[in-house]
């Protein structure tokens, strides 16, 4: 478990921090020829045309083959990666030997090649400017050696870094953003506005989607009613969508669970009232034909009916909902990416995420805590297909409420708990040590397509209950 401390891809802006510093500083001439304008200074640093790109690929054998494995920023521990830059682009390649056996890279295409690295730790350096757009193969030229497993793709995509960088919008839900406790308050009605909106969203730094969300994010926001409260739901279908959207509330008992009444044209507002009959966790979603696809465009969220008196009081509260996209286009392809209905059929996705995005929780949300609390996640999967194996490496759940029932007992001392889609848990735990705790669905596979989160836990290490070598005494 401890090698997986350091595989996400964290840093996401580690690979264009190396290709700043790379950057020569002799560019001084260039730009009193030519002085920026205002509008130039601006615009976020990204890499100019003479700072290149730097990746790192170390050689080494992975699943009994020999191959490249990536060092560092995105593709940091992936096997053979693909290599992404924008027409244009200087490429560096940084080639280290990690085994000790003869190896270069080549790209055919570019006319590039390494110097050949022999003996372990040795490296080389070579660029090249990517003037061609298209994929293309590098490989290692001794013999055998790129039938062994040693090739990969680079990708040339056209168009420059900059204007395709944050064109999508920010879709991810803080897992901090929810609401505080109901308490000890008597049942009334409540009034809840939930707005539909079509929106361009950043699936991943260099990657747009276009999502379908409650409210503008993934998830849609976090319900809270109490048993026995009326609900009297406001489904609004912003104008500019191109879809009709609707609600299927879990928590609510009738036709469609509201379903049958929200169904809502663009423009439009449908209004539902139901009773809050039985306390629980509940996923809400779209209902509207293809429902699957309403929903893996980030359509779902949790409805919070507390029991009366409220749970058992926690020092901090999450909200964590896990879903997955189906693309085209290979996880980690950069650009704006179309859904592939046949895969969201077949299930087979290219991304699984928490929260809406990759890095949601490692890059731009991570969870934030200190020694001695007690945290509870409202964890739910909208899916629309992939049952989940919560996990949090490195902690054991105190409490699970389990398949979201509040009014059960809930069990003591688990280590991964079992979602479906279409279902959600409460987790409760103390935490005893600080360090870095992480989010997971132990079927660690879909960790590679996305799937992680950070729980930060600032305060004492608390040696007595972990620490490096022998016990003390
Ligand atoms: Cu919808």
């Amino acid at each position: 478990m401890a090698a997986l401390l350091s595989v996400p891809a964290a840093h996401a802006d580690q690979q264009q921090h190396m290709a700043q510093k790379a950057a020569p500083a002799a560019d001084a001439p260039a730009k009193k020829e030519k002085p920026k304008s205002h509008e130039e200074e601006k615009t976020d640093p990204t890499p100019g045309a003479h700072a290149p790109v730097v990746f790192t690929l170390r050689t080494g054998i992975a699943e009994g083959r020999m191959v490249y494995i990536g060092v560092g920023g995105d593709i940091d521990h992936k096997i053979n990666p693909t290599l992404v830059v924008h027409e244009g682009e200087t490429v560096q390649i940084n080639l280290v030997n990690g085994e000790g056996a003869q190896h270069d890279v080549v790209v055919d295409q570019y006319a590039a090649r390494s110097a050949i690295v022999n003996g372990k730790n040795a490296s080389s350096t070579f660029s090249f400017v990517a003037s061609k757009v298209g994929e293309f193969n590098y490989y290692c030229s001794i013999a055998g050696h790129r039938q062994a497993g040693m090739e990969g793709n680079i990708q040339v995509l056209p168009g420059n870094r900059a204007e395709m960088k944050s064109s999508g919008a920010d879709i991810t839900r803080d897992p901090a953003d929810l609401p505080g406790p109901i308490g000890p308050r008597q049942a009334k009605t409540v009034r809840i506005d939930l707005e539909t909106v079509e929106v361009k969203g950043q699936l991943d730094d260099n990657t747009t989607y276009t999502y379908w969300t409650f409210n503008g994010k993934v998830p849609g926001p976090f319900l809270r009613v109490r048993v026995g409260d009326t609900v009297e739901l406001h489904l609004k279908n912003h104008k500019d969508s191109l879809m009709v959207h609707s609600v299927d509330f879990h928590g609510a008992t009738g036709p469609g669970g509201a379903a049958a009444f929200t169904q809502t044209d663009p423009g439009d507002e449908t209004v539902v009232t139901f009773k809050a009959l039985i306390p629980g966790i509940y996923v809400y979603h779209c209902a509207t034909p293809s429902v699957p696809t309403h929903i893996t465009n980030g359509m779902y969220g949790l409805l919070l009916v507390e029991p009366e008196g409220g749970l058992p009081q926690v020092d901090r509260e999450f909200y964590v909902m896990q879903g997955e996209v189906y693309t085209v286009k290979s996880f980690g392809t950069a650009g704006e990416q179309e859904m592939d209905y046949e895969k969201l059929i077949n299930e087979k996705p290219e991304y699984f995420l928490f929260n809406g995005s990759v890095g949601s929780l490692t890059r731009s949300h991570p969870l934030y805590a200190s020694v001695g609390e007690t945290v509870r996640i409202y964890f739910g999967v909208g899916g629309p297909n992939f049952t989940s194996s919560f996990h949090v490496i490195g902690e054991i759940f105190d409490h699970v409420y389990s398949l979201g029932s509040v009014v059960s007992p809930p069990l003591i001392g688990v280590q991964t708990v079992s979602v479906p889609p279409g279902g959600a848990t409460i987790v409760d735990f103390k935490l005893d040590r600080a360090g870095r705790y992480i989010l997971v669905d132990h079927a660690l596979s879909r960790l590679e397509h996305g799937l992680v989160g950070f729980l930060n836990v600032d305060g004492p290490k608390n040696d007595s209950i972990m620490h490096e070598g022998p016990a003390k005494q």
